[in-house]
């Protein structure tokens, strides 16, 4: 039998607490504390006195779901205590003494998953709500949580499911009796369900930028004013500025919101070919390296001055990154012109001034285009490890379905690609799910939910 399991389901401070409380024992317990008969009414929050003994612990507000429908799908009593800390402590010491046990982490979940209230995309879905910090992580997790990307992959998985049983009741048909299907046919529905696998996969970059953020280190030779442009991104003076070159010997990092966007910021030591001291070239190793962690690099230029051989060298570098880059010209108040730069027009590039705040808006823009516009394209994105690798494993199983095909291999074995490609499919909605890999992913949630 199930335990029953209890944890606090809310943070350090504010005023009111929420102890959760899901299991088999809920009501036995929940009459035990209340020294009550009857349970408070289901869905109606109920002014009830928990007792500790005889003693009063708190007049909770207790909310008590019965099952099958509670979070979890089993019965559940919520219990909003005044926040004291032995309040909180107290009330889970005594639910464990009347045969509650704590809840490990995500478990509330796993057991609302186990039961049938959530796939797994739609559990992840809720653990990234939790954890969204801005507006497009809140609507990807959003759109994980509400079932829209699982009824796209139920969509994938109907399609591949309906074509290997046509396949496997032909292999089955042992006199010949039924039409077979055609190679174009199978190609054909093969090539569809690919191509929405491909685009979902291909979503991930971005999903993973939104949820995790947009690492964008900012690179350029000293005095370019990478610090000035850090300080005008972020609209506050955190870095040190100077005229003096090689002012930022350390890597200063910022998280900051652009457009809905999580960005973390990173400003690095100049790079020049003769550091003066041992702490400068350390800085700059430590540029070089937020440069190859980053997602996006802004190359800061000077513009009020000719682009100095350095600068061409340390352009060549980031150019063969083949990474995302933004040319940002900055002393845009000191010229009108820019200087030269080799297959410059090849990136985006965005003319500033730190100084008067010109330009950087447009800046911010060229910073979040590519996240803008895959949200404009299409809603639905992924942004978990799991879904992508799973992803991409169907989508190798059924190019080679597709490969067997063309050599004219046997339905038994091209098939036997298409039940794969459905494994990884059911898998990643949790149908097939073995359960210490369940546990594994439940134990990233957070405790109480
Ligand atoms: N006129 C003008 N001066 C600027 C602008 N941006 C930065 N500066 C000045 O340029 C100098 C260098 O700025 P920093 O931001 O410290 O440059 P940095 O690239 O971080 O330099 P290091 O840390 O030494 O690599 C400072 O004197 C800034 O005030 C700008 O847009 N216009
Ligand atoms: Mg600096």
């Amino acid at each position: 039998m199930q335990h029953t399991i209890c944890a606090l389901a809310t943070g350090a401070g504010g005023a009111v607490a929420l102890v959760r409380l899901s299991g088999p024992e809920v009501c036995r317990i929940l009459s035990e504390l209340t020294h009550r008969s009857d349970l408070p009414e289901p869905r109606k929050q109920t002014l009830c006195t928990v007792y500790d003994g005889s003693e009063p612990l708190d007049q909770a507000l207790i909310t008590y779901f019965k099952a099958p429908h509670s979070f979890t799908g089993e019965d559940v009593a919520e219990f909003a205590v005044h926040a004291s800390p032995y309040i909180k402590a107290r009330l889970l010491e005594l639910l464990c003494q009347h045969g509650a046990v704590p809840a490990k982490r995500g478990e509330f979940s796993q057991r609302a998953f186990l039961n049938g209230k959530m796939d797994l995309v739609e559990a992840q879905g809720l653990c990234d709500l939790i954890a969204s910090g801005n507006k497009a992580a809140h609507k990807l997790a959003m759109d994980s949580l509400d079932g829209k990307l699982s009824a796209r992959l139920a969509d994938m998985k109907k399609r591949l499911a309906e074509l290997l049983a046509q396949i496997e009741v032909r292999l089955d048909d042992v006199d010949e009796e039924m039409t077979p299907l055609s190679d174009e046919f199978v190609q054909g529905e093969i090539h569809t369900v690919l191509g929405h696998i491909k685009a979902l996969a291909d979503t991930f970059s971005i999903g993973k930028y939104i949820k995790d953020g947009l690492k964008t280190a900012i690179v350029g030779a000293p005095n370019s004013g990478k610090s000035s442009l850090l300080n005008g991104l972020v609209g506050f003076d955190r870095a040190i500025v100077s005229d003096q070159s090689g002012t930022t010997r350390d890597t200063v990092e910022e998280i900051l919101e652009i457009n809905g966007q999580k960005i973390i910021l990173t400003d690095t030591a100049g790079i020049r070919e003769h550091a003066l001291d041992p702490a400068e070239k350390e800085g700059m190793r430590r540029s070089h390296r937020a440069m190859e962690a980053a997602d996006l690099i802004l190359f800061v230029l000077d513009a009020s001055r000719p682009v100095t051989p350095e600068e061409k060298e340390l352009w060549q570098d980031i150019r063969r990154q083949q990474k995302r880059t933004i040319v940002v010209w900055n002393k845009k108040d000191l010229s009108a012109n820019r200087p030269e730069l080799e297959a410059a027009s090849h990136y985006p590039a965005a003319a500033v001034s730190c100084k008067t705040g010109e330009g950087l808006e447009e800046l911010k823009k060229l910073i979040t285009a590519d996240v803008t516009e895959a949200q404009t394209a299409d809603g639905l994105m992924i942004s978990n490890l799991r879904h992508y690798e799973a992803l991409l494993r169907a989508q190798t199983e059924l190019e080679s379905a597709l490969i067997r095909l063309q050599a004219r291999a046997g339905g038994e074995i091209y098939a036997e690609h298409l039940r794969g490609a459905l494994n990884y499919l059911q898998d990643l909605i949790g149908e097939v799910t073995p359960d210490d890999v369940l546990g594994i992913i439940f134990s990233k949630f957070c405790m109480g939910k």
